[in-house]
């Protein structure tokens, strides 16, 4: 799935070879190639294997410098590439190198993305040392680049040397692992109730990558739907080290769940796997003091079509609403759509995000936090809402303690006005 993958952006000036690199790179017609100035105008994405990287997407990328009407439509669209790159490779022509690129650079920077600077065309001018000069004063990973004279395999080498350098082995051992929690040979109990909203003949991502996961740890697992959770727990001869939850039914499942055993729902481990899971238990703990006319954000990052019971459109606003007994402005934005203007809001509140790489789910969060708004998920919000947010924030002490902090943080405040 392309948001498992790590993603490539590939930025420059229009013309200088962007496109024809990705074609390069992937020995396929991927991106058309023109000598036209501004011939990508929408960006163009490719997965591919690079092993032993695993699978990698390569995002081509309109010129940022488009002089057309439609300019700039595609300098947003590209820049909102930035944030979810997980690698910058910014393209430019041999002895080319004005602020145009320092701003790319910046950007990478800014975003804390690795940068490689591919130095394309070289069959037609050759860089001069004092140019390569300049350039390694923004970038170790320096690479020239002909798709006339090139090597396919040598130059591939070296980006996949680069690659592994930016993410060794070991690059995922900050993230968050379900192997602190659950031990080999342990028992998960998974509860994955089939209602209106689970999709046909499917299991949801963030259930099947938990699954993944705890195969990982050498554990095993139970699924089973909510009904059939009861009679599981009491067939079990010794009690699950953890029970993972649909958040939807996290309430009945949290009554059914004797408080020695350990519990959590698939929003959370989500959440822990992808963002800031602190950040967001912080965020959370605005749902306890919102006012009148607060205006709360419900943004998912992908389209459908609502359901009668669709959790972002219909069950969220609704336990908001209750919970908070305010009359709310809640917007409910989807898509590409992060509203760019959020300094007015009091609270986002975010779908899983299982369609976007970790890289953009940060870039949301740091987005929110930047503006000084708060941002949870869903998973932790329908926590707070049924009153078992304390419960499912146990395993990750460091989210419990920033929940119940900020919690006597508003208090406080409340109580100042
Ligand atoms: N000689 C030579 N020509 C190249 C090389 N790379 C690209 N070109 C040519 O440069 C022109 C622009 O190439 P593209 O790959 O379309 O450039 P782009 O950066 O994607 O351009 P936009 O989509 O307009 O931003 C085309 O005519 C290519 O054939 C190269 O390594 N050597
Ligand atoms: S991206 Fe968000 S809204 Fe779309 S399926 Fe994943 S969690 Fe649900
Ligand atoms: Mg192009």
């Amino acid at each position: 799935m392309k948001a498992l993958t790590i993603h490539i952006g590939i930025f420059g000036k229009t013309n200088v070879g962007k496109s024809s690199l990705i074609n390069f790179i992937t020995n396929q017609n991927v991106s058309i190639v023109s000598n036209l100035p501004g011939t990508t105008t929408d960006a163009v994405s490719k997965q591919m294997e690079l092993n032993p990287l695993g699978p990698i997407t390569l995002i081509d990328t309109a010129g940022i410098n488009d002089v057309s009407i439609l300019k700039n439509a595609r300098i947003e669209k590209t820049y909102n590439i930035f944030d979810s790159s997980d690698i910058v490779i910014l393209m430019c022509e041999p002895e080319k190198i004005s602020d145009f690129e320092e701003n790319i650079i910046l950007e990478a920077k800014n975003r804390k993305t690795p940068c490689i600077i591919v130095v394309g065309k070289i069959d037609l001018y050759k860089p001069s040392e004092m140019f390569l000069k300049k350039l390694k004063k923004y970038t170790k990973h320096i690479l020239l680049f002909s798709k006339v004279i090139g090597n396919r395999d040598d130059f591939l080498n070296s980006l996949k040397k680069i690659f592994l350098e930016v993410f060794p082995d070991n690059y995922r051992e900050n993230y968050f692992s379900i192997k602190n929690i659950v031990k080999k040979n342990a028992t998960v109990v998974l509860v994955t109730p089939i209602d209106l909203g689970a999709p046909r003949g499917k299991i949801i991502m963030p259930q099947i990558q938990t699954l993944r996961h705890i195969l990982d740890s050498n554990a095993a697992s139970y699924v089973v739907q909510d009904s059939e959770y009861k009679t599981v727990l009491q067939n079990l001869k010794t009690p699950p080290a953890l029970v993972i939850t649909d958040s939807q039914v996290v309430k009945q499942i949290v009554a059914k769940t004797p408080t020695n055993i350990k519990l959590t729902t698939f929003s959370i481990i989500y959440a822990a796997d992808k963002t800031d899971i602190v950040e967001m238990a912080k965020g959370a703990a605005i749902l306890n003091n919102l006012n009148d006319n607060d205006k709360v954000i419900i943004s998912e990052a992908c389209t459908h079509h609502a359901s009668r019971d669709d959790i972002g459109k219909v069950k969220l606003p609704k336990w908001l609403k209750k919970y908070s007994k305010k009359d709310l402005k809640i917007k409910y934005v989807c898509g590409q759509d992060y509203p760019k203007d959020i300094t007015n809001c009091k609270i986002i509140i975010h779908c899983g995000g299982c369609t976007l790489n970790r890289k953009s789910m940060f870039a949301r969060v740091s987005k929110a936090v930047e503006n000084g708004v708060a941002i949870t998920n869903y998973g932790i919000a329908i926590s707070v809402f049924h009153g078992v947010i304390e419960k499912v924030l146990e395993i990750f002490p460091d989210a419990l303690n920033a929940y119940r902090r900020h919690l006597v943080n508003n208090q406080i405040i409340r109580c100042q006005k």
